[in-house]
C-alpha cells in the first residue's frame, strides 16, 4: 500500500525525456492548417526539385516506385503538443537529392494551396527528412496533408509542409510562410525556438 499522494488529478502531468521543453503530451492527431484542406488527385500529383542547373521531376507513380522507407518518429508542434512514436511511409530526401548536384544551400518548400517553409537543406539530409505519403499504415489523410507531406521531425512541426508539391533550392535563407509571420526562422525545439 503507498502513502504517497500523487494529488487530486490522480497523476502528475506524463513527462517523459523524449519531450522537449514547454510541450505536452497528446495522444489524439490534431489537425493544423492555415487554410482550406486541397483535393488532390495523385493522377494530376507532381513533385519537383527546382535548383540553379533546372528542374526535376516525378509524377505519383515514379514518386511511389522510389525506395520507400518506414520512419518511426516524435514530433512536435509550436502550440505546444507532441505525438510520440508516429508511424509514416515515405522517400527520404536523400534518395530524391541522390542524382541533383546543387551548390545551393536553402530550400524552401512549396505546397499545393501556396504554404511555403524553409529549411538549410544540411538540416532535410542523413535520414533527417522525408516526402510521407501514409500514415499508421494508411495513405495519407487530406486533412493531415495527403496524398503527401514533408516530415521534418527533428524541427517544430510547422517545417513538415502538408501537400507538399516541391523544393526549390536558394542561395540564401528566405522566411516561408509562419516563418514571415513571426515564427523562428529555424525551429529546434529542443531550444525552444518558437517565435522571433
Ligand atoms: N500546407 C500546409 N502545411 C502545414 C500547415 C499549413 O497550414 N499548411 N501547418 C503547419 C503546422 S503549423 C503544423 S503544426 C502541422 C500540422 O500538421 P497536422 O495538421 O497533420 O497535425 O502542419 C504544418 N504544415
Ligand atoms: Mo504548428
Amino acid at each position: 500500500m503507498s502513502f504517497i499522494s500523487r494529488g487530486f488529478s490522480g497523476r502528475s502531468r506524463e513527462r517523459d525525456d523524449r519531450l522537449p521543453p514547454g510541450q505536452t503530451l497528446v495522444h489524439d492527431f490534431p489537425v493544423l492548417s492555415a487554410g482550406p484542406t486541397p483535393d488532390i488527385d495523385t493522377a494530376d500529383w507532381e513533385f519537383t526539385i527546382r535548383t540553379e542547373s533546372g528542374v526535376h521531376r516525378w509524377n505519383w507513380d515514379e514518386f511511389t516506385s522510389l525506395k520507400i522507407d518506414d520512419v518511426d518518429t516524435d514530433i512536435h508542434c509550436v502550440t505546444h503538443w507532441s505525438k510520440l512514436g508516429t508511424k509514416w511511409r515515405g522517400v527520404s530526401l536523400d534518395t530524391l537529392f541522390e542524382d541533383i548536384e546543387t551548390e545551393q544551400d536553402y530550400v524552401m518548400a512549396h505546397s499545393y494551396g501556396g504554404y511555403t517553409t524553409n529549411v538549410p537543406l544540411d538540416e532535410l539530409l542523413d535520414g533527417k527528412a522525408w516526402v510521407a505519403f501514409e500514415y499508421d499504415g494508411e495513405p495519407l489523410d487530406p486533412e493531415h496533408g495527403g496524398p503527401a507531406r514533408l516530415l521534418v521531425p527533428h524541427l517544430y512541426f510547422w517545417k513538415s509542409a502538408k501537400w507538399v508539391r516541391g523544393l526549390e533550392m536558394m542561395d540564401q535563407d528566405e522566411p516561408g510562410f509562419w516563418e514571415q509571420n513571426g515564427y523562428h526562422i529555424h525551429g529546434d525545439p529542443w531550444k525552444e525556438e518558437r517565435y522571433w
